[in-house]
């Protein structure tokens, strides 16, 4: 996967890139990552990549020019697909981030100040993306969010093949609770199930825990799931199957609990 990404902070990117999983990839030649001074294609006499909005208001609107300037030079062979990293973008998931890193090339622009002159969106960028509904003070956390998300997809990158698929989203439960040694921290146990040694009985704990915080943090999630009823029996024991069966019918999805 080859990045480009247009910043008029490009320093921003650098740690980042220097630790860990990420770093892994680039030395692997997994990813590339290049990064694009904005303001090295901004020729008028100040190196302006900014300017204050037509029709007035509060704070500065990105020059067209520049990022056109850029884009044209980074074009190259392979064609790139383009995102702004926007507020007004559509929010990123998991699920884009799986399509994102179907495409061999990803030219990431970030945005800062009060956004881009929409001539140059509407001319240039493919998609917009926000990361959420909070504010940042620019694009550049939000696309380094999606490098991260994305760059872990790749074939080869983790360590054991099958961990991206087990994660949380993909199964649309959140993790159950992990213990590690030592057996008793601060007074307290772990719990026992987790150290019987029987694969069936760890699994339908664990089954059972992710869907009891699952229950409590993100019930919007659960509106998704069927269970088998192996899993019901398992979620009827644990006395979470009212609770589920009702949140079903708020949901108004087909209900094929027991
Ligand atoms: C007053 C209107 N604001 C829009 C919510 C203006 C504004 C705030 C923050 C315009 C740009 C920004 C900078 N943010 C980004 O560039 C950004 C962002 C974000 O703020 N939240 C979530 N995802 C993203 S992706 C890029």
């Amino acid at each position: 996967m080859l990045f480009d990404i247009l910043t008029i902070f490009p320093e921003l990117f650098s740690s980042p890139l220097q630790e860990g999983i990420l770093r892994r990839a680039l030395a692997a030649e997994k990813i590339t990552v290049n990064l694009h001074n904005i303001r090295d294609y901004a020729f008028d006499r100040h190196h302006m990549t900014d300017d204050r909005p037509f029709g007035g208001g509060e704070g500065m609107v990105m020059k067209p020019e520049p990022l056109t300037a850029c884009l044209e030079d980074i074009q190259g062979d392979e064609p790139g697909r383009v995102i702004l990293l926007s507020p007004r973008g559509k929010t990123f998931n998991q699920q884009q981030a799986v399509r994102l890193a179907g495409y061999s090339r990803l030219i990431l622009v970030c945005g800062r100040y009060e956004g881009v002159d929409e001539r140059f969106t509407r001319q240039s960028v493919d998609e917009e993306i926000s990361i959420g509904d909070y504010i940042l003070t620019g694009g550049e956390l939000a696309a380094m969010i999606l490098v991260d998300s994305i760059t872990r997809l790749l074939p080869g990158v983790l360590g054991c093949s099958g961990s991206a698929e087990n994660d949380t989203f993909s199964h649309g439960l959140l993790k159950h609770p992990q213990y590690t040694r030592p057996r008793e921290f601060a007074g307290k146990q772990v719990p026992e199930e987790l150290l019987s040694g029987n694969h069936a009985d760890i699994a339908g704990y664990r089954f059972v825990e992710s869907v009891r915080v699952t229950l409590e943090r993100r019930p919007e999630l659960l509106g998704r799931i069927t269970f088998n009823s192996d899993e019901c029996r398992l979620l009827d024991k644990a006395g979470l199957l009212g609770r589920i069966k009702k949140l079903k019918n708020e949901y108004s999805c087909d209900c094929k609990l027991l």
